[in-house]
């Protein structure tokens, strides 16, 4: 089969593969994972939802091949890491760079329409039914892109891609044909004797030989997930470092990353209205204004604000306790 690569870099997509394994290969590292409870608080991936994930046909019984798609946001990263270096107004406070990837939109419904796009095109051209998967569907992403052949597990558990590091979105069909496409050499590991992620993480909280991490340790889990103020030992020690939403310090430090901004001649971006009411709201302005408005705010205020963006997963409530953990994290270096 013969991609259109120009409707498919329309679609901002930089990288796609292929295959046709419904079974994960690291399936024994997730199910030990999961038994050995570094999964918990997220109760979805246990259960029901874990057993889906044992094989692409228990989540859609007609699965017969997959292609996998890199959508990345790694431009977005570079401009963030050029005003955190640059701009005198900067609070200190960071959000995680896909928030402002996708030009500062949800990447659920952004990236969803433009697999839908892709999807349609390969219904009419091969009379195949799809279904797409993204982030939120019981499947183990990273591996399928694995087997698909576009990068290997990192030691922070990312999916690493030789040309892209790893400042992407991972988005598939699920097809229930096989299409003629050579199958995907699977990428080798690329991270050899470095351990900088593990070395830089501030709350310890990846275990570079599993090339898992201990999600209540993850300050991505408590900034996102977590909605009332459970804090582990590490977290407490150690999270002072400005994450409100999400965390990019693993990926920062990759090799592979750096590489990317090296080689990459990325335009500079033209921040868009969306950009600019995240960055004025979080972080162009003190710390103080900002933690009082959010008080005051409604939930529903916050709600009709950030509607469409990735803040709306935390809410109100959930962002609030990440900055009030903040300061009062401050306020006890300080004292
Ligand atoms: C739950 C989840 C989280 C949790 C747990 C993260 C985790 N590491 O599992 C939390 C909230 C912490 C999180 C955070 C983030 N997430 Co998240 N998350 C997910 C989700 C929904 C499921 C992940 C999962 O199944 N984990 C299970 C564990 C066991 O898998 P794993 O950690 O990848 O471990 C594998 C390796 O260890 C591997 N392995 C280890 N050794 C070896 C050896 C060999 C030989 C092999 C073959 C395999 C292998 O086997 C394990 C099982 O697959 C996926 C979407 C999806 N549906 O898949 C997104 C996803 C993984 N997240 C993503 C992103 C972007 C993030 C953040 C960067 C967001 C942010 N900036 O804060 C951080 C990164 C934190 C980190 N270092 O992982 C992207 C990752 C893209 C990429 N390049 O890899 C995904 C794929 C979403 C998407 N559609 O793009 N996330
Ligand atoms: S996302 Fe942050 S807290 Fe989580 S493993 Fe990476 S560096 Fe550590
Ligand atoms: S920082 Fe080093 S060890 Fe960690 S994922 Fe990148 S290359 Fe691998």
């Amino acid at each position: 089969m013969k991609w259109d690569e120009a409707f498919l870099k329309d679609l901002d997509v930089v990288d796609y593969g292929y295959t046709e394994e419904s079974v994960p290969e690291s399936l024994d590292h997730y199910n030990q994972w999961v038994e050995s409870a570094k999964h918990t608080p997220l109760q979805y991936l246990e259960g029901d939802r874990q057993d889906k994930r044992q094989d692409l046909k228990n989540h859609w019984s007609e699965f017969q091949s997959a292609v996998v798609f890199l959508f990345s946001y790694h431009p977005t990263h570079f401009e963030l890491q050029e005003l955190m270096k640059n701009n005198p107004a900067w609070n200190g406070l960071k959000v995680a760079s896909y928030t402002l990837g996708f030009d500062g939109g949800d990447y659920h419904n952004l990236l969803r329409d433009k697999l839908t796009k892709i999807g349609d095109q390969l219904k009419s051209q091969y009379e195949l039914e799809y279904k797409f998967t993204l982030d939120t569907h019981p499947v183990l992403e990273r591996d399928l892109a694995m087997r698909a052949g576009l990068g290997w597990f990192g030691k922070n558990s990312m999916l690493i891609n030789r040309r892209e590091g790893s400042f992407f979105i991972i988005g598939s069909l699920l097809l229930n044909k096989k299409l003629e496409y050579s199958k995907a050499a699977v990428e080798v590991d690329h991270c050899g004797q470095c351990n900088r992620c593990a070395e830089a993480c501030p709350t310890e909280a990846i275990d570079p030989v599993t090339r898992t991490i201990n999600a209540k340790d993850c300050i991505s889990t408590f900034t996102i997930e977590q909605f009332k103020l459970e804090t582990t030992p590490s977290l407490k020690m150690n999270l002072s470092s400005g994450e409100i939403f999400g965390c990019d310090i693993c990926q920062d430090v990759c090799p592979w990353n750096k590489r990317v901004d090296r080689l990459q001649k990325f335009e500079r971006i033209e921040w868009n209205d969306n950009h600019k009411k995240i960055l004025d709201f979080f972080m162009l302005r003190p710390v103080e204004a900002l933690s009082s408005e959010l008080e005051s705010m409604s939930g529903g205020e916050f709600e009709r604000r950030f509607d469409k963006t990735s803040f709306s997963r935390s809410g109100k409530r959930g962002l609030l306790k990440n900055i009030r953990f903040y300061i009062k994290q401050k306020l006890d270096i300080l004292s």
